[in-house]
């Protein structure tokens, strides 16, 4: 599928490339890193996010080229490359009105992805989706310039955890290398990223953790939010993403959840597991997806019944494990 991939970008002009709600630094980096590479080869190409630019992502190239929404671009696209977006649903902004029916590529990590696209090339145990962008733009024969450098090395920092979440191994360290290779200083990018955080951060991490309950022994850490802490403190959304794994950091916790309440009645939720349990599964039994450590699920259930739910399918996941 890489193959057929990489043939139609080569052949075909006029892209849309786009992720998913709530970008991560994977995100991002595959959106930008994209964008500039087909740019570079001298496509025609946009990128759009459903929402503003994330302010801790904006240090990257290209960041200030990117749409919000999907307004006129000036051509008919031949297709819609959706990059690290596990379920189509995610997509955003929506691709319905893009065009006339372009193709749709789907490029993704996610090990549910159902394969929505009309052509997909996912690959459930890379460490990030920038990996795959970099060896779609290899088959392509693209030579890596500083900049895509510099967005493909963010997501593989990123959706590794500085290199410290499982799936780490030789291979991801040489593809570290050969993304540090045209130039790109790590410490640059990784000061930008962890360094420079937003007080409002700090802010929203120290209501989580005041929030925090050891549930089920001592295995499930559990905390929430609200919209309006965010709202109240100005943090943007997808912090919570970020601070959630501090909730699996404790002996003895196996999985770490953080409620977010949006409305009266919906609900967004972010697990994160050491890895005896997977919870992705326990995502998709109530609406969501991921992967094993780390998955999320965002329901138009209110939170309190999902919180119950929630508990009673991480007591049965711990049963299962220990049996
Ligand atoms: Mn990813």
């Amino acid at each position: 599928m890489i193959d057929q991939i990489a043939a139609t970008l080569s052949e075909q002009d006029g892209f849309v490339v786009v992720t998913h709600v709530n970008p991560d630094g994977d995100a991002i980096g595959s959106l930008l890193g994209m964008l500039l590479a087909l740019k570079e080869m001298g496509k025609t190409a946009v990128a759009a996010l459903g929402a503003d630019f994330p302010q801790s992502f904006a240090f990257l190239p290209g960041s200030m080229e990117v749409m919000v929404g999907l307004g006129p671009i000036g051509f008919d696209p031949s297709c819609v490359i959706a990059i690290d977006v596990a379920t189509h649903d995610r997509i955003v902004p929506s691709i319905t009105d893009v065009g006339k029916a372009p193709c749709l590529i789907n490029i993704d990590h996610h090990p549910t992805n159902p394969g929505y696209g009309d052509i997909n090339f996912i690959r459930p145990h890379a460490n990030s989706s920038t990996q795959l962008v970099y060896e779609l733009l290899c088959k392509m024969g693209y030579n890596l310039s500083v900049d895509v450098a510099k967005c493909l090395y963010t997501g593989l920092v990123t959706d590794t955890g500085c290199f410290k979440f499982s799936g780490v191994t030789s291979q991801t360290f040489q593809l570290a290398a050969k993304l540090l290779a045209p130039g790109v200083d790590s410490y640059d990018i990784t000061q930008s990223l962890f360094e420079e955080l937003p007080l409002s951060r700090l802010t929203l991490e120290r209501l989580m953790l005041e929030r925090l309950e050891f549930l089920l022994d001592g295995k499930l850490a559990l905390s929430y939010l609200n919209i309006e802490d965010y709202k109240k403190i100005g943090a943007a959304l997808n912090e919570g993403e970020s601070i959630v794994n501090r909730l699996r950091e404790t002996r003895g916790v196996e999985v770490g959840g953080l409620i977010t309440a949006l409305t009266d009645n919906s609900c967004k939720v972010s697990l994160r597991s050491k890895g005896r349990l997977d919870v992705s599964s326990i995502a998709s039994q109530l609406g969501g997806g991921g992967h094993r450590r780390a998955a999320g699920i965002n329901s138009s259930t209110g939170c309190q019944s999902l919180r119950v739910k929630l508990i009673e399918l991480v007591e049965k996941s711990l049963e299962n494990v220990s049996a």
